[in-house]
């Protein structure tokens, strides 16, 4: 079949909740991709950062294979040997007492939210049913009702009403109003992204999160870290709070978590926030199930035996330097940390986000626009220094014929 026929297909019978660019991809390994007519790419996108350790890496698939012809899913009406194996492994990479084991990061990040009314509940000492969380304008942690009901962005949240009511949006970036925030003895939590993907790769100061966990300790509110996206070496440290030397109350993972492979998240905290959920509670039905803790396992190896961290950390600066060098009046700004990098356009000057992913397409490199002027670069964290400069050849040549 042609392109256009799988993508005229999808159009008839799918749901039209995504506007795709018009690739149709088979096959992954590593950094690159194969359309169905075979042609390469690079995946400068990687699943929205799940794929950093790249497509279908073998550990990975191993695991995955091993243990699907073993035990898939008991849910948690019984134990399994993998899910206390995975909870111990959890622990001694990330130091959290305790792990909830779910499975899609919004799912993660709703919990997250549970655990935070409960412990300003349990612990804080709120009145029920009064319990506030602070979150930041230009978020993105999801999906589901409640979480767009933290959302500034209307293409996320309009028409989706009524809204989830108890929460506090402030600017991002701004220490001074979580300040005043936080003086509201209601506030149980602060849920931020050490660096807002969605809204297109925005790095706040030096300093912000630090600043914001003191504030947070000080007025005894959570700090939750929503580490989905820039989490697991994303950003050039294990975790982008690794930066400031910020340990989150309350640790939200997910993507990467699986390496790609299968929908893993998950929430990491102390006994004390923990434990204020009883059996019973909460839960999932495929939330820990062997496969999905076999995989991260897995998957956390990989980063570790691999040094994806630090080697995110070096390509992302041979990334934006270079990319930084491009004399074209389409380029604004280049920013990110890591591997988690964007390239600010100026739409006033020729082609748009859009048009230039068509163009960076068809010069074999795939990546997405986020908004309508900002192109995110997020390649898996395995790209060696010899494809990251094949790579940026094939940005300059696109934003060169411009
Ligand atoms: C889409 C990007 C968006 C996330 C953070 C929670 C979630 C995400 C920081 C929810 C998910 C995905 C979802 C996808 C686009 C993509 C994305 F930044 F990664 F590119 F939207 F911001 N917290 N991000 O980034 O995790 O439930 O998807 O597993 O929804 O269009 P999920």
């Amino acid at each position: 079949m042609k392109p256009e026929a799988y993508i005229n297909r999808e159009e008839t019978f799918g749901a039209h909740n995504y506007h795709p660019l018009p690739v149709v991809l088979q096959r992954g390994e590593g950094v690159f991709v194969w359309d169905v007519e075979g042609k390469r790419y690079f995946d400068f996108l990687s699943g929205y950062s799940a794929l950093s350790q790249g497509h279908c890496h073998p550990k990975i698939v191993e695991a995955l294979t091993e243990q699907a012809g073993k035990l898939t899913l008991v849910s948690r009406a019984f134990y399994s040997d993998a899910l206390g194996e995975y909870m111990a492994y959890m622990h001694a990479f990330f130091g959290y007492d305790k792990l909830l084991p779910v499975n899609t990061g919004t799912e993660a990040v709703e919990t997250a939210l549970k655990l935070c009314r409960r412990w300003g509940y349990q612990v804080k000492g709120i009145q029920p049913g009064r319990a506030k969380v602070v979150v930041c304008d230009g978020n993105f942690h999801g999906r589901t009702i409640s979480v767009i009901s933290m959302s500034s962005d209307p293409s996320a949240y309009a028409g989706f009403g009524p809204y989830t009511p108890g929460f506090i949006r402030i600017p991002y970036n701004d220490t001074a109003a979580l300040g005043e925030a936080l003086e509201d003895p209601d506030v149980a939590g602060f849920l931020v992204e050490p660096i807002q993907g969605e809204a297109g790769v925005v790095v706040p100061d030096e300093g912000y999160l630090r600043a914001c966990y003191r504030l947070c300790r000080e007025r005894h509110a959570l700090f939750i870290a929503d580490e989905i996206q820039t989490g697991i070496g994303r950003t050039g440290k294990l975790l982008a709070c690794d930066y400031e030397d910020v340990r989150p109350d309350i640790l939200i993972l997910g993507k990467a978590l699986s390496g790609g492979v299968t929908p893993v998240s998950a929430v990491l905290a102390g006994d004390e926030i923990m434990l204020t959920i009883a059996p019973g509670e909460h839960g999932s039905t495929y939330g820990g199930n062997p496969l999905a803790a076999k995989v991260a396992m897995a998957a956390l190896e990989v980063v570790r035996e691999e040094n994806l961290s630090e080697n995110a950390f070096r390509m992302g600066e041979l990334f934006r330097q270079e990319i930084g060098k491009i004399d074209s009046p389409a380029i604004r700004q280049v920013r990110g940390k890591g591997l988690l990098n964007a390239v600010v356009t100026d739409p006033g000057k020729g082609k748009s986000a859009w048009d230039i992913c068509l163009a960076l397409k068809e010069n074999g490199l795939i990546a997405k626009p986020t908004h309508d002027h900002i192109i995110r670069f997020t390649p898996p964290l395995v790209i060696t220094g010899e494809q990251m400069r094949e790579a940026i050849e094939v940005i300059r040549q696109t934003f060169g014929c411009l």
